[in-house]
């Protein structure tokens, strides 16, 4: 069955593309939409309309076959012979029109979307650009400026803002095959609208032109593609579209077969595979409509926050009634924030706090289906809260703890029934940080486990599925390179070099900043629990714990590796410098320099020996595990994939 057919209504041709689960223009698509142009050339109809079924206009090109020779016929021709039909084409949008998508709009002569549709050109999160005359056709069609900033954000605009843009010529009220219909016979009746790649490119000013393309890839940190999306719309302002159409296919060939679009690529079908286990294939979850939360400090709001977003109901509960006023307080300031930056209505605002209760009472939580416990880091008071949790909650409701380090094992085996217990690691800020680490312990039940994975799909997280160990995947490689940073200060590195060696890698800060931000405290209290199962044989660097010491935890206290103004910016600190320098010399080190490379080098390279370790232990599955949790819990530059895919890269 082609994934392409044809079916007359009236003297309309409606060529229907059909390629779950995106549309993605695939050679069978390419090849069927080549077959429908050549029959309804014959048949020469009134007008044509293309729509798809499914749930969205075609999603782009098929990026799987990206790594294969291309297969004719290739898109950018198929585009041109479409543009160049002798009856109008009427695209009829509906989901989502991207990157290829979108170009085959632009091929028709014209466009009507659904009120919900969205269109875009986000070829630069893959490390491309447009490569089937989007940046030749689009700044022809639309302010080019504007055009650009959709070819170099990547960002798809909505159909109201299409239509203010000229990018679609109508929105359909109601269904949109009767009003891509009507637009069709209008279209047949109205001389046609010059094709766009022979439109003379308009004039745009340079200094105004460069002025935006400076401020539209001031984020790129380190990725081309934006760059040369801006070259390449820049290209298409400079010549005839034909000669501008040669010019984008060169670059798009180009970073195809870069090592960014490799890697991003690569992080793309990563993000996508995983958060799968054969344990729940066919498993069907246990009912997700009401979850408890144990704490309302920053973890617990924020959970509840998240939760409360995605339309479940929250009861939360506290130590007393003070703390649960508080925790409240947390979350409604969440949600606050959430409607005055216009990410959610009025109605959605009131609804999600009709859903929200905080008291600290644990018999509110009879009618929870899963509790998510997020108090002290203290294993006494966590066994204590799940002990209470047996009492208070049905016994099919899962028990979930978002320790950061401690045992999950232990926790569960501190409950009469283990197997409804998990760990649902959240990431700070938890309503916003995609990452949901699933630590998987040993007794828990596949349903329980299914319960979880259904949970992160409702909240749209990221599951990553972990095995028990210390700080799971995350942590555990966190902990291990912030070791080797501190081993570089005593080496002879300065914590200014190592976050300028970070943040020039790629990374979005560097890793004394970080720790200044988060608060020397948290891992002050690690280390100190920790100490007494500390290796006698492990090198261990006292620098930190002189520097919590003397009271002093970074940013909250206005010292810690960094010195803090009043506007917050980190200021090299004299004192920590010298007590570095000092400590070199008690360990009878010779202090020698670092470059960044040198720097990063050891970085990375613990990365990935703890990578190695974690998947040679079970904790991960696969790289991708890793390279997931890594760019979405620490911001490692996804244009290079991640630590693990960078070792085979
Ligand atoms: N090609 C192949 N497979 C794709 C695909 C694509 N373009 N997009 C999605 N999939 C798969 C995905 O791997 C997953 O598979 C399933 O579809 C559902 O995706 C010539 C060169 C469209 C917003 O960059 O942004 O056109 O895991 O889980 O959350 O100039 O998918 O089920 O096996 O993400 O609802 C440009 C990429 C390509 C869009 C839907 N287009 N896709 O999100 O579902 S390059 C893009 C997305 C190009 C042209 C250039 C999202 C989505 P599986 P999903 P979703
Ligand atoms: P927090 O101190 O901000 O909040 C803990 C809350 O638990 C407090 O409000 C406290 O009143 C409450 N609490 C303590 N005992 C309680 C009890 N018996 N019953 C009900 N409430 C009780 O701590 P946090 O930063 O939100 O961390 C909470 C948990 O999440 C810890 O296990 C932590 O390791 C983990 N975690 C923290 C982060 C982070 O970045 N802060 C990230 C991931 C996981």
């Amino acid at each position: 069955m082609s994934v392409v057919t044809t079916k007359m209504q009236g003297d309309i041709a409606v060529v229907t593309i059909d390629n779950p689960p995106v549309n993605a223009a695939s050679q069978a698509v390419r090849q069927g939409l080549l077959d429908a142009l050549r029959a309804t050339e014959a048949r020469q109809p009134a007008a044509v309309v293309l729509i798809c079924a499914g749930r969205s206009f075609v999603a782009g090109a098929d990026i799987r076959e990206f790594d294969k020779p291309f297969l004719e016929p290739m898109l950018p021709e198929l585009l041109n012979a479409i543009e160049a039909a002798t009856r109008p084409w009427v695209a009829a949008i509906h989901g989502t029109a991207l990157g290829g998508g979108c170009e085959l709009a632009l091929a028709c002569s014209h466009r009507i979307g659904a009120p919900t549709a969205k269109i875009g050109l986000p070829e630069v999160n893959l490390g491309l650009i447009p490569g089937a005359g989007g940046t030749v056709r689009l700044p022809r069609l639309i302010d080019p400026i504007e055009a650009a900033r959709l070819a170099v954000t990547g960002k798809p605009v909505s159909a109201a803002k299409a239509l203010e843009l000229g990018l679609f010529d109508r929105l359909a009220e109601g269904d949109l095959l009767a009003a891509a219909i009507a637009l069709a016979k209008d279209a047949a009746t109205q001389p046609r609208p010059e094709p766009l790649l022979t439109r003379a490119a308009p004039k745009v000013d340079r200094a105004t032109w460069d002025a935006a393309m400076a401020k539209l890839t001031a984020k790129a940190r380190g990725q081309d593609s934006p760059h040369e999306a801006a070259a390449a719309l820049r290209d298409a302002l400079d010549h005839d579209g034909v000669t501008a159409l040669g010019l984008e296919r060169a670059r798009f060939m180009r970073l195809k077969a870069s090592p960014q679009s490799a890697a991003l690529r690569y992080i793309f079908f990563a993000e996508r595979a995983v958060g799968k286990s054969p344990r729940t294939k066919d498993v069907p979850p246990r009912p997700l409509a009401r979850i408890g939360v144990i704490g309302g400090g920053t973890m617990g709001a924020g959970i509840a926050a998240s939760a409360l977003l995605a339309g479940l109901g929250v009861q939360m509960v506290e130590r007393d009634t003070d703390a649960a006023s508080a925790g409240a307080a947390r979350v409604e300031g969440i949600l606050g924030g959430a409607l005055n930056r216009g990410l959610i209505s009025e109605a959605k605002h009131a609804a999600a706090l009709a859903r929200f209760d905080a008291a600290s009472d644990y018999a509110t939580l009879a009618d929870a289906d899963l509790v998510i416990e997020a108090v002290f880091e203290d294993m006494a008071v966590k066994k204590q809260v799940f002990a209470a949790l047996e009492q208070a909650c049905k016994p099919e409701a899962v028990l979930a703890t978002n320790t950061s380090y401690l045992d999950v094992n232990e926790i569960a085996a501190s409950v009469t029934d283990p197997s409804r217990v998990i760990g649902l690691h959240f990431f700070s800020p938890a309503h916003i940080m995609k990452l949901l680490e699933i630590v998987v312990p040993e007794a828990v039940a596949d349903d329980v486990l299914a319960t979880a994975l259904h949970l992160a799909k409702t909240l749209r997280k990221l599951p990553v599925l972990a095995g028990v160990c210390d700080g799971f995947i995350a942590n555990r490689i966190m902990s291990s390179y912030r070791r080797e940073a501190d081993y570089l200060l005593e080496d002879g590195a300065l914590p200014h070099e190592v976050d300028a060696a970070m943040r020039a890698f790629g990374l979005p800060m560097g890793l004394f900043e970080m720790q200044d931000l988060a608060g020397l405290d948290i891992g002050w209290a690690a280390r100190k629990r920790r100490a007494a199962t500390r290796p006698a044989s492990e090198r261990y660097v006292d620098i930190a714990d002189h520097i919590c010491e003397a009271g002093h935890f970074g940013r909250k206290t206005g010292r810690g590796w960094y010195l803090y103004g009043p506007e917050g910016t980190p200021e090299r600190n004299p004192d920590v410098e010298a007590l570095i320098v000092a400590e070199s010399a008690r360990k009878g080190i010779t202090r020698q320099s670092f470059t960044a490379e040198q720097i990063m080098t050891r970085i990375l390279g613990c990365m990935q020996s703890e990578g190695a370790a974690i998947l040679s232990e079970g904790i991960a599955a696969s790289r991708e595990d890793i390279d997931v949790t890594m760019v979405n819990a620490f911001g490692f530059p996804r244009w290079r994939g991640g630590p693990m895919f960078m070792q085979t890269a």
